[in-house]
């Protein structure tokens, strides 16, 4: 039997890695191996990209047609306090559009269209389309996404100090020293290995900076577990090493920084025996790591969600973080952290439908929450999720009467779910639909549940560029029942409401017109389909890096040497940041719920709760009822170290109960040296669904989820980034009434 082979990409985590997909008659998928010639991953796939054979044959579970709560009538009686109780309906496609377009249409006429919400997750593959959508409904920009807290809190205060709008990944490959600070290694397969491998070449030193002792510590040549949102407080002390030292190019900072004599005069208290002080570290271990940031340069700065985006200090700490990378000064450098100039199609105004033109500080527009976080309102281009939650159950300051989550599990997603689960019964919003693979937490609170492809099963998905590389994707298989991907629902909601902006027939036309719109390639889906890659650059093959682009005058929008800030020159001064009432210069500042800034709370509550640090398996909250994905982690558990568990009486392995003032919430105890003493650590997602095949429970999104636990407010405070990974928490043996 011959089977159909088909080359595309993985989209079940951001690596994006090359596949081959072997496919029968049937419809079966029956292998799935990584594709050797694939530019990007060489080859490389892993247990959770495989298991898409089970998401495929086994439909077990998975929602296969548009379905309707029986007693939700958006003509007549809506009984919303039935959420989560009554049964669902099957529709078709058709009924659930035409729900959708008239509910969007009464609202929007009734109340404008604020008060439609439409929440999306992570990057997936369609965050483009859905910015279009939100655009023909009269919305600008995103409407609810997790950014407050992913990334952005770091690639903001890159993008004011260092003109680089983006999390600014170092080129580890060619690096004489890695860092790895707050980054995990569960989100990449192939990077680590490059640099262990450099590492036993001597090429290379790894500093590892993690309140964890992670994967990547065990290969470090210095290993620094901090207390969770410190790192400003440790960046300070680099930076007062490194100054201290020399281990700086005083000609590079003195042509292209601003602010140098001030930043000095800021770090020189900050002693190595400070820094250790405030992040329950030591100070050797600190003057370790600068000695090598400091001289086996280029330093690869690789920066994750740890350090500064969770935090109620995140700008300040991410702005400390970029002070030293900037001051190391291997910026848009082989081996240090190369510049992208390539542009964003997710930001792009052609397809978001944003106008490019208008007032970046938004001061005409309407945002939940923007009042009391400016910055978020600004740069965020979104409501903020407390604002939003609160908005839809009282009404105030203006009611939101719709929620349309597409790839997105609120309940599981945002702080304080408590809070969360109130606004998604809310009998204030009239309609709340969901658009998923399986019944998610959130989905069985629905009034309208839409069933979705996953990447084997559709021909859309974001361009994958590596470089200036577009490499190229297909269809492996049908999908099953009526699931549509993400982009067919955006086109035929868009085509009912904005006509005129979704003039394609179906997503391979949408795929095309993007090639050709922002590649210039104009190409049917055959001629697409005949290459594994092509060059993005228009008509070229694969461009060039060019170093020290801030010399030649290709970094700034007016064409002048320096980088893309106000001054042109890396900023340790940022007056911008300082109109926004921060501090023009990096401070730290205490988590505001620490032991150290609340000692009395901390008398109940005296560990340090970091929840959501990623494991191989999971992505977010999905694929805990896959066995291939569930058997890593059947259970739900907690890292503690052997001295609190030892202090609490816990043994390891057993269930203990975790409670701070919002909620608590149950898992298994991990008891290991991995997590820093004082701290508890609960991973994404906590929750599980029932996995059958394996025998194992469900915990629903009230038992298990670490973001019971963390507040909404008070947040950071231009930009609402939460404390998810610095609050208090206690712990005890026992599952109590969970
Ligand atoms: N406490 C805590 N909370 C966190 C984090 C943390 O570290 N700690 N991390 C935060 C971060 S960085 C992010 S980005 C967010 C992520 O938040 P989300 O991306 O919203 O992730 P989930 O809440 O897991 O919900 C995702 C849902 O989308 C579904 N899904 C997956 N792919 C698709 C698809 O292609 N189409 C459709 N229609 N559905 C799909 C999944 O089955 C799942 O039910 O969570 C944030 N929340
Ligand atoms: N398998 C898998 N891969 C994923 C995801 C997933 O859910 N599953 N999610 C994707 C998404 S949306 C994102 S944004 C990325 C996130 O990718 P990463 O940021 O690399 O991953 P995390 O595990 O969230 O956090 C990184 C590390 O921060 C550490 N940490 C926590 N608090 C602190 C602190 O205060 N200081 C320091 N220095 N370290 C701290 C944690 O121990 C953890 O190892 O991962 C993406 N990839
Ligand atoms: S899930 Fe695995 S195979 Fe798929 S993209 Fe991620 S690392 Fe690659
Ligand atoms: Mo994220």
């Amino acid at each position: 039997m011959a089977l159909k082979k088909t080359r595309t990409q993985c989209t079940t985590c951001h690596a994006r890695c090359g596949v081959i997909v072997y496919s029968d008659e049937n419809n079966q998928i029956v292998k799935i191996e990584g594709n050797p010639d694939n530019v990007k991953s060489h080859g490389v796939i892993c247990g959770s990209g495989m298991s898409e054979r089970e998401i495929h044959n086994n439909l077990e579970g998975r929602l296969l047609y548009p379905m309707k709560r029986v007693d939700w009538d958006p003509q007549g009686e809506r009984h919303p306090e039935n959420r989560g109780k009554s049964e669902f309906e099957r529709i078709s496609w058709d009924e659930a559009l035409d729900i959708i377009a008239a509910e969007c249409m009464r609202i929007k006429e009734q109340y404008g269209p604020e008060a439609i919400i439409t929440g999306q997750g992570t990057g997936r593959v369609a965050n483009h389309w859905h910015c279009r959508l939100n655009s023909s409904l009269g919305l600008e920009g995103w409407s609810l996404v997790p950014t407050h807290v992913c990334l952005m809190p770091h690639i903001l205060p890159n993008a004011f100090t260092l003109g680089i709008f983006s999390s600014g990944k170092g080129d580890s490959r060619h690096a004489g020293c890695v860092v790895a600070w707050g980054e995990n290694p569960a989100m990449q397969t192939t990077w680590a290995k490059e640099v262990y491998a450099n590492q036993r070449a001597g090429k290379t030193k790894l500093v590892v900076i993690d309140t964890r002792f992670q994967d990547m510590s065990k290969h470090a040549d210095v290993a620094i577990q901090p207390r969770p949102g410190t790192d400003a407080a440790l960046a300070l002390a680099l930076i007062h090493e490194v100054i201290e030292n020399g281990w700086y190019d005083a000609e590079f900072v003195d042509k292209w920084t601003y602010g140098f004599d001030e930043l000095a005069e800021r770090v020189k208290d900050w002693t190595p025996e400070r820094a250790a002080e405030v992040c329950w570290i030591t100070p050797e271990e600190i003057r370790e790591a600068a000695r090598i940031m400091g001289t086996c340069g280029p330093v690869a700065m690789n920066i994750g969600l740890g350090p500064g985006c969770m935090h109620t200090n995140a700008i300040q700490n991410g702005r400390a973080l970029a002070c030293l990378h900037g001051l190391l000064g291997h910026i848009d450098v082989v081996g240090g952290t190369p510049v992208s100039l390539s542009f964003s199609v997710m930001l792009d105004d052609k397809i978001t439908l944003w106008d490019g033109t208008k007032d970046p500080g938004r001061s005409d527009l309407f945002t939940f929450g923007g009042e009391e976080h400016p910055l978020y309102k600004s740069f965020g281009r979104s409501n903020d999720p407390h604002a939003v939650f609160e908005a839809m159950i009282t009404g105030e300051p203006r009611p939101v009467k719709a929620f349309i989550a597409i790839a997105n599990d609120p309940l599981l997603c945002y702080e304080n779910t408590n809070l969360t689960y109130e606004a998604m019964t809310s009998p204030n919003l009239d309609f709340v639909a969901v658009k998923d693979f399986y019944m998610s937490p959130t989905a069985k609170l629905a009034d309208l549940l839409l069933p979705s492809a996953d990447w084997a099963e559709r021909c859309s998905y974001d361009e994958e560029i590596d470089g200036n590389l577009l490499l190229t994707f297909d269809q492996a298989v049908e999908a099953p029942g009526e699931c549509w991907d993400d982009w067919e629902f955006f086109l035929h909601w868009g085509k009912r409401i904005d006509p005129e902006h979704w003039p394609w027939n179906n997503t391979k036309e949408m795929v095309l017109w993007r090639l050709k719109e922002f590649y210039d390639l104009d190409l049917t889906w055959d001629e697409f389909q005949s290459k594994d890659w092509r060059s993005t650059e228009p008509g070229g093959e694969k461009g060039d890096y060019i170093e020290k682009k801030y010399e030649k005058g290709i970094m700034r929008p007016d064409g002048q040497p320096g980088f893309a800030t106000p001054t042109g020159r890396i900023e340790f001064w940022c007056q911008a940041l300082a109109d926004f009432g921060y501090d023009p210069l990096p401070d730290y500042v205490e988590p505001m719920e620490s032991p150290i800034s609340q000692p009395e709370l901390a008398e109940e509550y005296p560990l340090i709760a970091v929840t959501g640090h990623r494991v191989y398996s999971f992505f977010h909250s999905a694929w805990t009822n896959i066995p291939a994905q569930r058997k890593l982690y059947p259970d739900p558990f907690a890292l503690v170290h052997p001295d609190d568990a030892r202090a609490y009486g816990i043994t390891d392995g057993e269930w203990i109960t975790i409670t701070s003032p919002r909620g608590h919430i149950i898992s298994k105890a991990a008891v290991t040296r991995e997590i820093k003493k004082g701290v508890v650590a609960v991973p994404r997602p906590g929750w599980r669904d029932e996995c059958p095949e394996l025998g194992l429970p469900g915990y629903g999104w009230d038992k298990c989820n670490g973001n019971i636990l963390v507040p909404s407010t008070p947040a950071e405070p231009g930009y609402g980034a939460t404390a998810m990974r610095s609050s208090l928490c206690k712990i005890e043996a026992g599952r109590g009434d969970l």
